[in-house]
């Protein structure tokens, strides 16, 4: 009887998957890959390989970047500033919650790596679309 609980509590950790996410990678205004398909309890992993960059939730559209301090949810998040000026490779990890999609970018510069482009989606769909997310935040 206990080692079926025991089992039973060991599936989603046994099930869940890790996705891993390059941010800053080759020195770019990047996140790779930019787009991340997810089930709840899963994990995203973002290591930032350059400068000092952030992994923060913005809105779809409108005042998308830069990205206000906390994140925008609901289940939104925020990194703060991870800088790999040291070359420590910081990292910061999101545990998916809901299977809704959720827009992110870097808030450095005030907007500036936003709207060069620096920006991520995790579960985008048909109606919100990474591409159209992308389009957004260079025109905000
Ligand atoms: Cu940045």
């Amino acid at each position: 009887m206990f080692s079926k609980v025991l089992f039973l509590a060991l599936i989603p950790s046994i099930l869940a998957a890790n996705f891993a996410v390059s941010v800053g990678a080759a020195n770019g205004l990047t996140f790779t890959p930019a787009t991340i398909t997810a089930a709840i309890g899963d994990t995203i992993t973002f290591t930032v390989l350059s400068r000092n960059h952030s992994v923060t939730t913005t809105t779809f559209s409108g005042a998308v970047c830069p990205p206000p301090p906390g994140g925008v949810g609901p289940n939104g998040f925020d990194s703060g500033f991870l800088s790999d000026l040291d070359g420590s490779e910081p990292t910061f990890t999101y545990t998916v919650v809901d299977t809704k999609p959720h827009f992110g970018a870097c808030m450095q510069a005030a907007g500036a790596h936003c709207r060069a482009g620096m920006t991520f989606a995790i579960n985008p769909n048909s109606t919100q679309t990474y591409a159209q997310f992308l389009a957004n935040a260079k025109a905000s």
